[in-house]
């Protein structure tokens, strides 16, 4: 792996939002792809993060600042993420549920969504299950994405599936869940229409959902 790639992610994790946009900024005129940068500096930066919370090693304020680089990062990336696709293939509302303040995860999905030419309606982080929908039939949606990062807020993907049905609008809306705790057998379980781990298979799958 290049140097840059290993400095961006070490810059990440330190929280330096500066060196982080600079050395982004060099490494795209050097002919790095945002794909690489996303993928192999980024995103394993964020990991990094994430298990030295966990063990301890690291506290919110470390992580607020390396959640605050990696979305500086993201925004240098968003334009060579997100082609020219000027037709919206269909729309789909997005965000993180009620309780969940994590939004990290659904700005690379929503990017990827984008890439992909569809119009993402995105409702931020927060957002309770009566707002997804709502939004979806103001907007004619097709699908709502619902991002999650704890287990603690998990259950409001299955007040969405639940009002989806209420409202009769299970065959128009799909339900579509991810973010780090959701499963494919936490999908089967609430009966969501489609799981994906990761935000470039959202935006495959959105597609294909929308046909
Ligand atoms: Co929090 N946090 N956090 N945190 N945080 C986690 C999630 C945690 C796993 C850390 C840990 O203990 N190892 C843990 C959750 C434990 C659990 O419930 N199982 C945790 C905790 C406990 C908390 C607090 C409760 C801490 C506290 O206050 N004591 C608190 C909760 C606040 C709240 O939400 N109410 C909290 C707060 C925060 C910060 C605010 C400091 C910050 C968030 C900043 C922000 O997002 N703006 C933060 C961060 C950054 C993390 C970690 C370190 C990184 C998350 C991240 O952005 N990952 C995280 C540890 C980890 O996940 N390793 C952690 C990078 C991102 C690209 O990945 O979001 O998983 P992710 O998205 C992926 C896929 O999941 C998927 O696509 C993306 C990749 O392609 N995906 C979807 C996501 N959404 C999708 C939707 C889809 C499809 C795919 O369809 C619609």
């Amino acid at each position: 792996m290049s140097n840059t790639l290993i400095d961006i992610n070490g810059f990440v994790q330190k929280g330096r939002e500066k060196n982080v946009k600079d050395l982004i900024e060099q490494a795209l005129l050097n002919g790095l792809s945002a794909e690489s940068i996303l993928q192999d500096a980024l995103l394993p930066a964020m990991d990094t993060i994430g298990e030295k919370f966990k063990s301890g090693e690291l506290f919110i304020p470390h992580v607020l600042m390396a959640a605050k680089a990696m979305k500086a990062g993201m925004e240098l990336l968003h334009p060579h993420l997100v082609s020219g696709n000027s037709m919206s293939k269909g729309t789909v509302v997005l965000g993180t549920v009620k309780g969940d303040l994590h939004d990290i995860g659904k700005n690379l999905v929503k990017m990827m969504m984008e890439g992909k030419g569809l119009t993402v309606i995105d409702l931020g982080v927060d957002v309770p299950a009566e707002k997804f929908i709502t939004s979806a039939i103001e907007n004619g949606a097709s699908i709502i994405g619902c991002s999650a990062l704890l287990t603690t807020t998990m259950p409001e993907m299955k007040k969405v599936v639940e009002q989806v049905k209420q409202k009769n609008l299970s065959n128009k809306i799909k339900v579509m869940i991810g973010g780090a705790p959701v499963t494919q057998d936490y999908c089967d379980s609430i009966n969501a229409d489609i799981y994906t781990p990761d935000a470039a298979t959202a935006a495959e799958e959105a597609l294909k959902a929308i046909g």
